[in-house]
């Protein structure tokens, strides 16, 4: 709890109407997409750097947790107030501040929709290649905070690829500037890196200074059906033995399949029990060229049918359905435990038979689906209560199985609460225990999202 001098002081700070203090305000930040929930204290929502400056000076005077929240589209609970605390939520702050077509870059405020800035710059014919499949919703902030990824990642890369600067509040409210506007500086330690992926630990993103690129000229996509998922993973090895780098290599299986369909009321697939979507991007002539070799090893690798997109309204509803497979898991169990792990890529059918012998041993149902051209698989275990502490027995082999082959326990999602108990298994002691010397350095009272990467 907050006690009513403080709260006074909050208001002081942020204005009375941005501290909200009503169970029924509280309720609506109280949860991320894992759809666990814990009640914040109270919640601000300050409009600038200083503003959150000055809410961290109180927070390590008064000794309460500090929260940032964006969306709360997270996949991990990375923005769940956990212990309570004070809920720090970037809803003001969301301006594109720059789009600077000269230097190649954006800046903006966290609290920027993706998707938003993905128009903004492509009005100019420039592209911010970051794709969550949440970017409809999800934040510039919160993508910095757990270094998100999304469908493009297999051609383009991740958040972190293109971040080149940020206004960081740290922990102690000093507020700092990481990087430069520009390609290149190794001026010092590479405090943007650092910030980046650090799951709102380490410090407050109040700016941030992003890489653009050109438009690419032209987009073609391609769906392929398969009778198995392993057929459709092993097209995908196939294309990118052919050493072509789609800009999303996307695998969804059957089940994920018929659970959009009926989520999303219409047949996409004819009953198929997997499919790939393929989406190539480049001057015209050359995605001509690149979906014509694609389309030939798709069928060459068995597919039932491949279909080239033939309108932008078609692309869109492919990729409408691509994205719908998180939410629409739920119509078939009430819970769902997603991971995110990934493999390299020469291990994609490997991990999916893997994954689908623990199924058939803990007697699970086991969903998989995702960004199969870099190796990150969304490996969901759909359950209800009975099956939990089989669920727990799975996840820890499937991380095992994982880390086998060369992966890692999170690709795309961070560790945040969900994969805190796991981070041992891929990380070990030493390595835990220099992050954690990291943390003390700069959140010397632990307030900043306290109990999320590690215990
Ligand atoms: C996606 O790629 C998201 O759709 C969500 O990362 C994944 O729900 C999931 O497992
Ligand atoms: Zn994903």
């Amino acid at each position: 709890m907050l006690k009513p001098s403080l709260l006074k002081e909050l208001a002081n700070i942020v204005g009375p109407p941005n501290l909200l203090t009503s169970p029924e305000e509280l309720t609506v930040y109280a949860y991320d997409a894992t759809r666990r929930e814990s009640l914040p204290w109270a919640v601000v929502r300050p409009a600038t750097a200083a503003e959150v400056s000055q809410i961290l000076k109180l927070a390590n005077r008064e000794r309460f947790p500090i929260v940032p929240r964006g969306a709360g589209t997270g996949m991990s609970g990375g923005s769940v107030p956990t212990q309570g605390g004070l809920v720090l939520s970037f809803e003001r702050m969301n301006r594109i501040i720059e789009i600077n077509a000269e230097d190649f870059l954006a800046v903006v405020e966290p609290g920027v929709v993706t998707g938003d800035l993905h128009r903004a710059v492509e009005a100019k014919g420039l592209f911010y290649p970051p794709d969550p499949a949440s970017h409809q919703f999800c934040t510039m902030g919160g993508n910095v905070a757990e270094c998100a990824g999304g469908l493009r990642a297999v051609k383009y890369g991740v958040t972190r690829d293109y971040v080149l600067g940020l206004e960081v509040v740290l922990p102690t409210g000093e507020i700092i500037n990481t990087g430069a506007r520009t390609v290149k500086s190794v001026a010092g330690y590479d405090l943007t890196k650092l910030i980046v992926g650090s799951e709102g630990t380490l410090g407050v993103v109040t700016r941030i200074t992003v890489k653009l690129l050109p438009l690419p000229e032209s987009i073609r996509t391609l769906a392929a059906f398969f009778a198995s998922v392993d057929d459709a993973a092993r097209a995908a090895s196939n294309i990118l033995a052919a050493r072509i780098i789609p800009r999303a290599l996307e695998l969804v299986d059957g089940r994920a399949l018929r659970a959009v369909e009926t989520y999303l009321k219409e047949d996409l697939s004819g009953g198929a029990e997997s499919m790939l979507l393929v989406e190539v991007d480049g001057p015209d002539d050359s995605t001509v060229r690149e979906s014509e070799r694609v389309s030939k090893i798709l069928n060459e690798s068995g597919a039932s049918s491949v279909n080239l997109a033939d309108s932008q309204a078609e692309r869109e509803r492919l990729w409408k359905a691509r994205r719908a497979i998180s939410p629409a898991l739920y119509t078939i169990k009430p819970r769902k435990i997603n991971e995110d792990i990934v493999v390299p890529r020469s291990k994609i059918s490997e991990i999916l038979r893997e994954v689908g012998g623990i199924a058939e041993k803990y007697e699970l149902l086991i969903v998989c689906f995702g960004h199969a051209g870099d190796g990150n698989i969304h490996v969901n275990i759909l359950v209800d209560e009975a099956d939990l502490p089989r669920a727990e027995r799975a996840v820890k082999e499937i991380f095992g199985t994982t880390l086998r082959l060369g992966g890692s326990i999170s690709g795309e999602h961070g560790i945040g609460i969900t994969k805190a108990a796991y981070l041992p298994m891929e990380s070990g002691s030493d390595a835990i225990g220099a992050m954690k010397r990291i943390k003390q350095a700069l959140d010397p009272n632990n307030i900043l999202n306290p109990g999320k990467i590690f215990f």
